[in-house]
């Protein structure tokens, strides 16, 4: 609650009497910390939005804000990525003109749609905060604050005062200076952090503090930048090994979302008798942008531009959703099946938004 307040305050520079809008489920950790306990705790007024985005139409969110006079919108890139695939149509009538600050938070921004917000919802007026932190943490662990230190698009930026984060190696050994990656630990205890897993405080050991001696393992990659800003790339537990070459799901997806009509991009490996593993990436494709045969090639190109014909995916699978939870999370351990032929049990699906996209999915299967 503590570290849940604080970082509501400062993150979002909250002033009494704003209005704070997370769009987030309330199932989801930041539905629980940023609808409920670190606004209400500052005396803010919350508001909370049960529905979907894109009905009665696509221009939901802003309707809201418009309507409330919201101060600080709060919201998740996969968000951002779906509206912005709608155009322009239901942004251009609104007024948008009493936002403050804007929010993200839940998987790494992708330049494009950090743009496209800070344009056409901030009106290049409001600062962008990209908030890192996980359900672990208890609250925002690295961020700019509005307003007050810079955004940069795609970097969560600087640690917020009292956190300690740090980059390692493989081994455990901390990479020093700027213009490195690694993976992120945070290396000295924080208000909000994780003291248990509920009935079973030996995984709760295992998992976070028996990585890296001594210090707090977050599971995910970061790179840090010419100026110590950290740009978080990513779960690092998402890497393949083909033919012997370590690949980050995560570059590949970025190489892939390079081309115009791609919308959303998942990879996965599959076993592959010749190379170990093999890449397996499902996209979704904006048939405006021609034909899919056409795509294949060019996507085929561009990963082996941008990151090497290595990384190439052997299948590319067009399809017109992701399995995703309520918070946007792309539940890859069912694409990960799905891929390995495994399609008779995808195992606990209860998460799952829509079951018909994994039904869609697995009939196209390739
Ligand atoms: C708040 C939340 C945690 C995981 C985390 C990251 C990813 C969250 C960002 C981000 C890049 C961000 N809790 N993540 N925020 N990646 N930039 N600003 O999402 O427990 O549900 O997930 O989400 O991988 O480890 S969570």
């Amino acid at each position: 609650m503590v570290w849940a307040n604080y970082t509501f305050v400062n993150v979002f520079q909250y002033q009494p009497g704003q209005i704070h809008f997370c769009t987030a489920d309330i199932g989801w950790i930041t539905g629980h910390s940023y609808i409920i306990y670190g606004p209400l705790s500052a005396g803010a007024t919350t508001l909370m939005f049960e529905g979907i985005p894109t009905y009665p139409d696509a221009g939901r969110f802003w309707d809201i804000a418009d309507k409330f006079d919201v101060d600080i919108l709060y919201t998740a890139p996969t968000a951002i990525r779906s509206l912005m695939a709608f155009g322009l149509t239901h942004v251009k009538d609104k007024k948008l003109d009493s936002l403050k600050v804007l929010g993200t938070v839940g998987e790494p921004i992708n330049e494009e749609a950090w743009h496209w917000y800070h344009k056409n919802i901030g009106k290049e007026k409001c600062p962008v905060v990209d908030t890192w932190w996980q359900t672990e943490t208890g609250g925002i662990m690295i961020s700019n604050l509005a307003d007050v230190t810079p955004h940069k698009p795609a970097h969560a930026t600087v640690p917020l005062p009292g956190v300690q984060p740090c980059l390692v190696d493989e081994n455990g050994k901390e990479i020093e200076g700027n213009n490195v990656g690694g993976n992120l630990c945070i290396k000295f205890p924080w208000p909000g952090m994780l003291r248990t897993t509920y009935g079973d405080h030996e995984r709760c050991r295992l998992n976070y503090f028996a990585t890296y001696d001594n210090m707090y393992f977050t599971g995910d990659g970061c790179l840090r930048d010419e100026e110590g800003n950290y740009r978080i790339t990513g779960r690092v537990d998402d890497v393949l090994n083909v033919s012997g070459h370590r690949i980050g799901t995560a570059e590949v997806e970025n190489a892939i979302n390079m081309h115009a009509g791609v919308v959303e991009s998942a990879v996965v490996g599959f076993p592959h008798n010749i190379k170990g593993q093999g890449i397996y990436a499902f996209v979704i494709y904006n048939g405006h942008h021609g034909d899919e045969n056409l795509a294949r090639e060019d996507i085929l190109l561009t990963v082996s531009r941008i990151i090497g014909s290595i990384a190439k995916p052997d299948k590319i699978q067009f399809v017109t959703g992701l399995p995703k939870t309520r918070s946007g999370k792309i539940m890859r351990r069912i694409l990960r099946k799905i891929a390995e032929g495994e399609t008779s049990d995808l195992g606990d699906t209860t998460t799952l938004l829509d079951p018909a996209v994994v039904d869609e999915i697995k009939k196209g299967k390739l």
